[in-house]
């Protein structure tokens, strides 16, 4: 992952939070629904961000694991579960991003929640095995710095657990995501969604879930990630961060009736281009 994936994941999420008060995001956030629902057996994490740092414990079980992301703002902050060799740590790794070149071969993506709104929560559950870990955000409002080099860097270590790993959650809807695009229904049902988010392609992927507002359409929200003219067409309600090819994690949310649009914000290091120009981007109707 690069910077370019930072600056445009923050363009496309960061001016909500930028251009909308903390009051308004939350009135706007009845599009917005909190985490809906909880993985029986996954042992829950609570992540607190704000700007710009994470609260969060040092220590966690192996297992499956559900992060749940409490943004109090008043921007916007997602969670990248980073897995790291040992003797390596966030400030490491926020270095090695900063001086630019390939991602470092010791850092490897693993998921975590994508973003919501300020003053909401997003979710992400999956396996954690035992190692050394961090939690970075890449967004990179409202300056055009990555948080991860204003302090969101949260080392933690992930110990063996005495108890048997629960099993995965019965899934509602599965996204895959694929080099390049997004497979699920263009139809789901309105309410609770347990997602299953698989990583079928080549490269990491991630999914970010946007609602958007009346009126509004996926090409409005590409041409608006790249010109970020106006307010944004969409909310972000969460998601799954980038997963490494093969992973797969879980998000639930609450879905209300209206139009839902899916992007994944990565770069594809062959074009530069990133993943939503190149195809994954993807509308869904809830009804
Ligand atoms: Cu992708």
């Amino acid at each position: 992952m690069g910077l370019s994936k930072a600056l445009v994941l923050a363009a496309a999420v960061g001016c909500a939070a930028d251009e909308v008060p903390p009051s308004t995001a939350a009135d706007s956030a009845t599009n917005a629904p909190d985490v809906a629902g909880t993985i029986t057996g996954a042992n829950v994490v609570t992540i607190r961000a704000r700007d710009f740092a994470f609260e969060g414990p040092t220590e966690i079980p192996a297992g499956l694991t559900t992060f749940r992301l409490a943004n109090a703002g008043p921007d916007i902050h997602h969670a990248q579960i980073i897995k790291l060799d040992e003797g390596k740590t966030g400030a490491d790794f926020a270095a090695a991003i900063k001086a630019g070149g390939p991602p470092p071969s010791w850092a490897r993506v693993a998921g975590g929640p994508n973003v919501p709104l300020p003053g909401h929560e997003s979710n992400a559950t999956s396996v954690l095995a035992p190692g050394n870990y961090a939690l970075v955000c890449f967004v990179d409002t409202p300056d055009k710095v990555p948080h991860l080099f204003k302090g969101m860097v949260h080392n933690f270590r992930v110990v063996p657990a005495s108890t048997p790993v629960a099993p995965d959650p019965t899934p509602t809807t599965t996204i895959d995501m694929k080099d390049f695009a997004f497979d699920l229904p263009i139809t789901l049902a309105a309410g609770a969604h347990t997602f299953r988010v698989v990583n079928s392609g080549a490269q990491p992927h991630e999914v970010q879930l946007f609602k958007m507002m009346p009126g509004k359409t996926m090409r409005d929200l590409q041409a608006w990630a790249h010109s970020l003219a106006g307010p944004p067409p969409a909310a972000p309600i969460g998601g799954v961060v980038a997963l490494p090819p093969t992973g797969h994690a879980f998000f639930t949310a609450s879905l209300e009736a209206g139009d839902y649009v899916l992007f994944c914000f990565f770069p594809d290091p062959a074009t530069k281009k990133l993943h939503f120009d190149l195809g994954m981007m993807k509308t869904v109707k809830v009804s």
